[in-house]
């Protein structure tokens, strides 16, 4: 049974911690994006924190040092994770897992995403070998591709695969744990049902 992480990405605060507390008995986590802190404030990822703990997505690409600064943000608020993107390189994303050391927080790594493969070919899984040699906790791996999915877990071992693309952009959850997923990342399909938490229940028991 693979975990089920909620992508919050609504743009309204109130609607926000109101699907995140209705779901929350089936869901491991939140992940927050830019919709719903460029429209909210980062202060939403304290409200939901009280709620389940919080992944700050913020795809994290920049040099080490504005890196740095905004992973040190997304802690001091709270989240419990950060995610960078890979193709950043290596130091800005040693940068991230410094910050993330000092407040006792964790780092995933995307992959490539599920949107595109175009320019990720072949650097996936270079990326992935990074994540697991530097002592990152996880990666992003694109849940609408089951196979690529399964290949990024052997490389990867025992850090944990979180995977979007589910439902909406057409992967299928089953499937996609069977590949060796350990989280799935659901969004559109949960908060835009008409009643959320049967949508999540019935995800928590695939
Ligand atoms: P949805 O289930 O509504 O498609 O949402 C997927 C979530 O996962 C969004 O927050 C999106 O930004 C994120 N995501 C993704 O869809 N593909 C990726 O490759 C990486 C992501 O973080």
């Amino acid at each position: 049974m693979a975990e089920i992480i909620l992508a919050l990405d609504v743009t309204d605060a109130g609607k926000a911690v109101e699907i995140a507390k209705d779901v929350s008995e089936f869901v491991s986590a939140v992940k927050v994006n830019y919709p719903l802190v460029l429209s909210a404030g980062i202060g939403i990822v304290e409200k939901l924190r009280d709620v389940r703990p919080v992944i700050a997505d913020f795809k994290i690409a920049d040099i080490p040092y504005t890196s740095s600064l905004i992973a040190e943000i997304a802690f001091s608020h709270g989240a419990e994770a950060v995610i960078v993107h890979g193709f950043s390189g290596r130091e800005t994303v040693k940068a991230v897992l410094n910050v993330a050391k000092e407040f006792g927080g964790e780092v995933y790594v995307v992959t490539e995403l599920t949107s595109s493969c175009e320019f990720f070919e072949g650097i996936s899984e270079k990326i992935a070998v990074m994540a697991k040699e530097l002592g990152c906790h996880g990666i992003i791996a694109p849940g609408n591709r089951p196979e690529k999915v399964a290949k990024l877990k052997r490389i990867v071992g025992d850090l944990k695969v979180l995977c979007p693309g589910i439902g909406v952009q057409g992967g299928d959850a089953k499937a996609v744990v069977e590949a060796g997923a350990d989280a799935i990342i659901v969004g559109r399909s949960i908060y835009e049902a008409e009643d959320p938490k049967e949508v999540v229940r019935m995800l928590s028991e695939l």
